[in-house]
């Protein structure tokens, strides 16, 4: 193919992915698909501070691990049949296909929810402002947990949660509706991936739009940060390495999101391309040192607050 047509073909979600660490699909998903699931999942809870144990009943029996969906207590199992409009797209199986081969998996898949400041109760605000993992499942009712809420989380890899695990997954964040500035956008570090698996929490030091980004084993790049906003349907991949976060809910009406991990099939796959460029390792056996033995914050410190 003579060079001036190749460069013409816009970039493959491989390309993408060495570029930069992640890939926005042009056209998205279809939007009036979900919006009729954000009805429906709407219509399930009030998404405001009866989502909470008062500050009584958490501390008499504070539990922070087994908090978040898992099998037999994931809302969107209830709406499995009305996924397609993701799974089955032709641009996402295209994109997916393109990055992990045929034969990709699904490891996980689940709704997660940006609360919004207004619906935090005070007791809690003033326990986790400037907690580095916002992730509220310890303080939902029970019989919520069946979605992630989240009042921002620090830029973290999603290998975070994988010890031990090679990057052999993607994430894939889907919203449901428009989001703007001000409903909890992800916030993602360009090209953050190439240095490759490191320890939550990142050392990251911001001066202007660009961040210095340390990996602790003295390599470091400078990345830029790039705010994914978009209309109802936006879909967009990313490394298990990529480094990514948002911020407390400004707005007041909550930010609901799919959220899938995608795995590589046996056979050849473009993660493998992009994982040979990294210059850091693939895996690690410790991913985080912000948590104590009982699964709570021990440090206070959050970078993507001041994205
Ligand atoms: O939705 C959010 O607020 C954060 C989500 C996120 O970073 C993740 O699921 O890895």
């Amino acid at each position: 193919m003579p060079a001036a047509a190749r460069r013409a073909l816009p970039a493959s979600p491989t390309d993408d992915f060495i570029a930069a660490g992640y890939h926005a699909f042009p056209r998205g998903v279809d939007a009036i698909a979900a919006a009729a699931l954000l009805a429906d999942v709407r219509a399930t809870r009030r998404f405001d501070a009866s989502l909470f144990l008062t500050e009584a009943a958490f501390d008499a029996d504070p539990r922070y691990v087994g908090v978040n969906p898992e099998p037999g207590r994931n809302l969107l199992e209830r709406f499995e049949d009305r996924l397609g409009f993701v799974e089955a797209d032709p641009g996402i199986v295209a994109g997916l296909t393109d990055l992990l081969g045929e034969g990709y998996e699904i490891l996980n898949r689940k709704l997660v929810c940006g609360v919004p400041a207004t619906s935090v109760p005070a007791w809690l605000k003033a326990r986790i402002t400037d907690n580095p993992v916002n992730n509220l499942g310890a303080y939902v009712r029970p019989e919520y947990r069946d979605v992630t809420y989240f009042y921002g989380i620090d830029f973290h890899q999603d290998l975070i949660d994988f010890k031990d695990r090679e990057a052999d997954f993607v994430t894939l964040y889907v919203y449901l509706h428009e989001v703007g500035p001000r409903d909890a956008p992800l916030y993602l570090l360009e090209g953050s991936h190439r240095l490759g698996a490191t320890v939550f929490p990142h050392r990251l030091t911001r001066t202007g739009e660009a961040w210095r980004y340390a990996d602790g084993r003295r390599g470091e790049a400078w990345t830029l940060q790039r705010m994914l906003t978009g209309p109802a349907g936006f879909a967009a991949v990313w490394h298990a390495c990529t480094l990514h976060g948002t911020q407390p809910h400004a707005a007041d009406h909550e930010r609901i999101s799919l959220r899938y991990l995608f795995a590589k099939g046996r056979g050849p796959a473009g993660l493998d391309r992009v994982n040979a460029t990294l210059s850091g390792p693939l895996r690690l056996a410790d991913t985080r040192r912000d948590l104590d033995a009982a699964g709570q914050a021990r440090i206070k410190a959050n970078s993507v607050n001041r994205a």
